[in-house]
C-alpha cells in the first residue's frame, strides 16, 4: 500500500476543487456578513501569500460584546533573495500606513509581512503591491515558499551570481495559475487550465522551502530547509552548489513522531543542473510525501521514511544525470555582521539591527520606521533583508555615505549599532497577538526577557558574549530556535521549554534540557550554567560548544547529527 492509499486529509480536498486556486475567494471577498472568507477559502487564500488571522488581545472582550472575531489578514510578500529598491520600500511603508496596521514584519525568511489588513482592503494592498512590482503570490501554501540566499557578503559580483539563481529557482517553481491576477488586479477570468504543469492539482502534501547559502556565512540556516544549495567558491567563480536535502525543524509539543531535521549533504551540481534538481527534489515530495497525514507530510518525513539513497536515487531518475562528490565548504557565522561593511567595487553596505523584525514608530519611542523611509529616500541602491529579520542597505556609493550616518543621528538609528550581542544576535517569531498557533508570547516578551539576561550577563562577567537566543511562541519553530544556543519555545503563557547547545553556524540542533519553565525558572536554571561557562570554558568556546561537550545536555534523539552524511 502507498503512503496515499489512506484517506487524504481535508485540505487535500480542498486543493483539488478550488479550479487552480480560486476556489469561492471573490464570493467571499464580497460577503458583507462577516469579516471572514469561507471555510475553504482560508486554506485556499494561503496560496495567495494571505493568512486569515485574528487580533488575539481582543478575542475575549469581542466574545463578551458577541461580535465576531476581529478578524484581519497577513499578507506576505513573495521576495526571492530579500532583494528590494528604496522606491519598494517607500510603496510598502505607505501600504502599511494606509491600509494595513502601520507596521512591516521582516520575516526569518527574508520577506515582509503587512498585518492587520481587513478583507476590504486585500484587492487595493494587492493593487498597490502591483504598482510597486511586488507580489504575494505563493509566499504560504502548500508549494515552493520564498527562496531565500545569503544577504552576506552584500557587495560582490559572487554574491550577484548567487542572487541570480536565487530569482531563476524561484520564477521555475512559480505556480501558473492567474488566479492571483483575476481574483486580486484585474478580475479579468484568463483561460488556463486547472492542473499546473508542474505541480498537478493538488500541489504539494505541505510547505516546501529552499535557501542557498554563500560560505563562510550560514545566515540562511541552509540545513533547516526542505532543499538547501551551498556555493562553492572557486577562485572567486561559483563552480556550482552543494545539494541539502531533507531540513526542516516543525514539531508538536507531546508528538514524537515530529521532529526537527538537519538536512544531509548529497553531493554536488554545477549551476546549471540547479533548476532541474530543485524541480525532481520537488516533484518527488510531490509524488511521494504524506497526503494523508499533514503532521507528517514534509519533506523531511518522507526522506525518513523512504531511505536518504532511495530518495535521492528517485531524484537521479528524475534528473537523468548523478551528483557529483559534495565539495569541501565551511561555515563561520549565522548571525549578521552590523555596521558598515566594504564591498568589493568601492560601495559598502550598512547593516542595521531591528528588533523583533518590527519596523514602526513607537509612541515615545523610536522612529524606526520613519528613519528607515529617510533612508529609503535617499538611498539609490537596493535595500535587502537577511533571515535574522534584520536589514542591509546595501550598495552605498562613498558620495553617500554622510548623508546616511547624518540621517541615522537624525532618527537615533544610529543607537542600533551600539547594542550587546546578546540582544542583535537573537530572533523571535511573530506569536502574539496575530498568530493562531501561539501559545504563549515571544516577539513582544523577548526584550523583556533579554533585560534580564543581559543584566545576569553583566553579573557573571560575559556582557560581551554573542550567545544566541531564539524564542518562538509554539513549537512550530519559525524563528529556528532548535539552532540557537539558549533556545526557547513557548508552551503555555508565560512558559517555555528550554532548549540548549546549538552552535553558532547551524551544524548542529541544540536539546531539550528542561520543560515548560516561567522567566524566574529560566534564569534561575540558566544561572549556574553560565557560570561554569564562565570559569571553564576554553579559549574561544561558545556557550553552546561547551553544554554540548559537557555531560549537561541528555542524549541526544537520531535527528541530532552534524549533516555531512552522503548516501
Ligand atoms: Fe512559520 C506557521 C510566521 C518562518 C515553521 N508561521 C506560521 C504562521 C503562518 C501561523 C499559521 O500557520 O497560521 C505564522 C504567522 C504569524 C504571524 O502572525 O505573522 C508563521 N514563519 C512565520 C514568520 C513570519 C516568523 C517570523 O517571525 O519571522 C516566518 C515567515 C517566513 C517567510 O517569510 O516565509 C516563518 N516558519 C518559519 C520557519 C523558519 C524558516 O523557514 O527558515 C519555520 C521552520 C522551518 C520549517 O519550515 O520547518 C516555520 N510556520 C512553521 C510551521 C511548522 C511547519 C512544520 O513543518 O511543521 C508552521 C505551522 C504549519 O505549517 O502548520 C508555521
Ligand atoms: Fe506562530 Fe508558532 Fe510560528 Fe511563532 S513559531 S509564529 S507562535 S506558528
Amino acid at each position: 500500500m502507498s503512503i496515499n492509499d489512506k484517506h487524504l486529509s481535508e485540505v487535500e480536498r480542498i486543493k483539488a476543487a478550488s479550479q487552480g486556486l480560486r476556489g469561492t475567494l471573490l464570493e467571499s471577498l464580497h460577503n458583507p456578513v462577516t469579516g471572514a472568507v469561507g471555510e475553504d477559502d482560508v486554506q485556499v487564500i494561503k496560496f495567495h501569500g494571505i493568512y486569515q488571522q485574528d487580533n488575539r488581545d481582543l478575542r475575549v472582550e469581542r466574545h463578551q460584546q458577541k461580535l465576531e472575531p476581529l478578524y484581519q489578514f497577513m499578507a506576505r510578500l513573495r521576495l526571492p533573495g530579500g532583494v528590494l529598491s528604496g522606491k519598494q520600500w517607500l510603496a510598502l511603508s505607505d501600504i502599511a500606513h494606509t491600509y494595513g496596521s502601520g507596521s512591516l514584519r521582516i520575516t526569518s525568511r527574508q520577506s515582509i509581512q503587512l498585518h492587520g489588513l481587513f478583507k476590504s482592503q486585500l484587492q487595493p494592498t494587492l493593487q498597490a503591491l502591483d504598482k510597486a512590482l511586488l507580489d504575494t503570490v505563493s509566499a504560504c501554501g502548500d508549494v515552493n515558499r520564498n527562496v531565500i540566499a545569503s544577504a552576506a557578503p552584500q557587495g560582490s559580483a559572487f554574491h550577484a551570481e548567487v542572487y541570480a539563481w536565487a530569482k531563476k529557482i524561484a520564477a521555475h517553481l512559480l505556480p501558473q495559475t492567474h488566479a492571483y491576477h483575476e481574483i486580486w488586479l484585474d478580475g479579468q477570468r484568463v483561460t488556463d487550465t486547472e492542473e499546473d504543469p508542474l505541480y498537478g492539482l493538488t500541489y504539494l502534501p505541505r510547505k516546501f522551502k529552499i535557501a542557498i547559502a554563500v560560505p563562510p556565512h550560514n545566515d540562511v540556516d541552509v540545513f533547516t530547509q526542505d532543499l538547501g544549495f551551498i556555493a562553492i567558491n572557486e577562485g572567486g567563480r561559483l563552480v556550482g552548489f552543494n545539494v541539502c536535502v531533507g531540513g526542516g525543524l516543525g514539531r508538536s509539543h507531546n508528538k514524537p513522531d515530529t521532529y526537527p531535521r538537519l538536512a544531509d549533504v548529497c553531493g554536488f551540481c554545477i549551476p546549471e543542473q540547479v533548476l532541474g534538481i530543485a524541480e525532481a527534489v520537488l516533484t518527488t515530495q510531490r509524488d511521494h510525501g504524506d497526503r494523508g497525514d499533514r503532521s507528517q507530510a514534509r519533506l523531511k518525513y518522507t526522506v525518513d521514511r523512504m531511505g536518504l539513497a532511495v530518495f535521492m536515487e528517485e531524484v537521479r531518475q528524475r534528473t537523468g544525470f548523478p551528483l557529483s562528490p559534495s565539495r569541501p565548504f565551511h561555515f563561520e557565522t549565522s548571525g549578521d555582521r552590523f555596521g558598515w561593511l566594504e564591498n568589493d567595487d568601492g560601495t559598502a553596505c550598512l547593516t542595521l539591527f531591528i528588533p523583533g523584525g518590527r519596523v514602526v514608530d513607537i509612541d515615545g519611542g523610536l522612529p524606526l520606521m520613519s528613519g528607515l523611509d529617510a533612508l529609503a529616500r535617499l538611498h539609490h541602491g537596493e535595500i535587502r533583508l537577511t533571515c535574522n529579520q534584520n536589514l542591509v542597505i546595501a550598495g552605498i556609493a562613498p558620495s553617500e555615505r554622510a548623508q546616511i550616518e547624518d540621517e541615522l543621528r537624525e532618527y537615533r538609528l544610529d543607537g542600533l549599532l551600539g547594542l550587546a550581542p546578546i540582544r542583535t544576535q537573537a530572533m523571535a517569531c511573530v506569536a502574539l497577538p496575530t498568530c493562531p498557533l501561539a501559545m504563549a508570547e515571544a516577539e513582544r516578551y523577548l526584550p523583556v526577557f533579554l533585560d534580564r539576561l543581559e543584566t545576569l550577563l553583566s553579573e557573571i562577567g560575559l556582557k560581551s558574549e554573542a550567545l544566541t537566543v531564539r524564542m518562538t511562541g509554539c513549537p512550530n519553530g519559525c524563528a529556528r530556535p532548535y539552532l540557537a544556543e539558549i533556545g526557547l519555545v513557548g508552551k503555555a503563557p508565560g512558559l517555555y521549554d528550554l532548549y540548549l547547545g546549538g552552535d553558532r553556524v547551524g551544524l548542529r540542533l541544540n536539546t531539550l534540557y528542561r520543560e515548560a519553565l516561567d522567566e524566574e525558572a529560566l534564569l534561575t536554571t540558566l544561572r549556574p550554567l553560565l557560570l561554569r561557562f564562565a570559569s571553564k570554558h576554553r579559549p574561544g568556546e561558545t556557550f553552546g560548544d561547551f553544554v554540548h561537550r559537557h555531560d549537561v545536555l541528555q542524549t541526544d534523539s537520531n535527528h541530532n547529527h552534524v549533516p555531512m552524511k552522503t548516501p
